[in-house]
């Protein structure tokens, strides 16, 4: 029997092998999502030429969205918006210097015509970005929007379970 092959639709990038510590917690909710994704190393700064030739091909290798996580002088989301059309999601990593001040404002602050969506520093932005990237597949996914919308029930219910904090 012939497996089916499932297009991967999005791709996780960061800055530094360091980064993943963070950014697995984006590859977790992909995971419980059932949606199928890479992940890569990429440096703005350290391989450059890399960035460019990945950014070129990601509407060939049939991304959707790309999620970028980088940290400090965080060139890597907005670079690679500036040679793709795919939406790309910045995730500003917790930088030890300046507790990631420095990498949110790199990421955020984009010049106009260049856009992006850059979610909040460290471990919930890594989270929200995966939960943003799966909310945009689910516009043109039912079957997906169904897990997505069982997600957000199940999160409820998890905290109405217990609302004493004291026996948390
Ligand atoms: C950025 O520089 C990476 O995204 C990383 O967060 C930061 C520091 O990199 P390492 O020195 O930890 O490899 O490119």
């Amino acid at each position: 029997m012939k497996c089916p092959i499932v297009p991967v639709k999005i791709s996780i990038v960061m800055g530094s092998k360091n980064d993943w510590k963070t950014m697995k917690f984006a590859a977790e909710i992909l995971i419980k999502l059932g949606i199928s994704f890479d992940a890569e190393i990429i440096s703005a700064h350290r391989t450059p030429d890399k960035l460019f030739s990945f950014a070129e091909q990601a509407i060939i290798n049939g991304y959707k969205v790309i999620i970028a996580g980088a940290g400090g002088a965080a060139h890597l989301p907005g670079m690679l918006a500036s040679k793709t059309i795919v939406p790309v999601l910045g995730v500003p990593m917790q930088s030890t210097a300046l507790n990631g001040i420095d990498s949110l404002y790199s990421i955020v602050q984009m010049p106009s015509g260049i856009p992006v969506g850059t979610l909040a520093i460290g471990k919930s932005g890594a989270i929200n970005a995966a939960l943003f990237a799966a909310q945009i597949l689910a516009l043109h996914d039912s079957h997906l929007s169904v897990r997505l919308n069982q997600l957000r029930k199940q999160q409820t219910e998890d905290l109405l379970i217990e609302t004493d904090p004291r026996k948390l």
